[in-house]
């Protein structure tokens, strides 16, 4: 059975097939698609976009289509970058991003740097007339600097107190234990075979 993964991101690519690819599954994502047109997200809101993203594929593809939409608010910044995540310092930088953040927070103690990583995933099928939307959520604390390698975008920045350490700090499945992906990601695996008609 094939799936697609609505997304551009190798970080999200790569946690969404630890899940998805095995016996059951063949997962492909808009990186096998290089020509695949840009999807502009000109929504309010997490689900808004995720609903543009999953339908603009899985109408090119006549397949079923997860897309995750996803972000970091902070609470010192009201919010921010929430929706804005990936452009947060202008185009689609981890680096620059990461910079902006450490920059804005400048001066904020460490217990008012909690923040949350959110992912709303909408799973659409030509053969269902609605989507299935599911949300996951992860609570931490932007850290004065960057620590560890793995993972991608805010990653580095993000502490969970709980682990002593980043999610950048932790492998691809330790962080699908506990993400906002991961945990959204467990939702749809339980609700979506009820739900899909292959
Ligand atoms: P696609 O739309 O192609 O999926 P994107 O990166 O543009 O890729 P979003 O619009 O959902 O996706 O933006 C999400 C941004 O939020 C992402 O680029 C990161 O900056 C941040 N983000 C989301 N999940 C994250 C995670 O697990 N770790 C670190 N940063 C994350």
């Amino acid at each position: 059975k094939e799936i697609i993964i609505a997304t551009k991101n190798p970080g999200k690519a790569r946690e969404f097939k630890r899940v998805f690819d095995d016996e059951h599954f063949e997962i492909k994502t808009l990186l096998d698609f290089p020509d695949f047109p840009e999807i502009r997200e000109t929504g309010k809101t997490f689900e808004e976009n995720a609903t543009l993203k999953a339908h603009a594929v899985m109408e090119r593809f006549n397949l079923p289509t997860i897309a995750d939409d996803s972000g970091l608010q902070v609470d010192a910044l009201y919010g921010r970058p929430g929706i804005y995540s990936a452009r947060y310092a202008g185009d689609h930088n981890d680096a620059a991003n990461n910079a902006k953040l450490l920059s804005e927070l400048g001066g904020v103690p460490k217990e008012k740097r909690t923040a949350h990583f959110v992912s709303t995933l909408v799973f659409a099928n030509p053969k269902n007339d609605k989507d299935l939307v599911v949300e996951g959520k992860v609570d931490g604390i932007i850290g004065a600097f960057p620590e560890g390698d793995d993972g991608f975008g805010y990653d580095p920045l993000f502490y969970v107190p709980e682990l002593g350490k980043t999610m950048a700090q932790i492998t691809v499945d330790e962080k699908n234990q506990i993400s906002h992906r991961g945990q959204a990601i467990k939702k749809l695996e339980k609700q979506w075979q009820d739900w899909i008609i292959w």
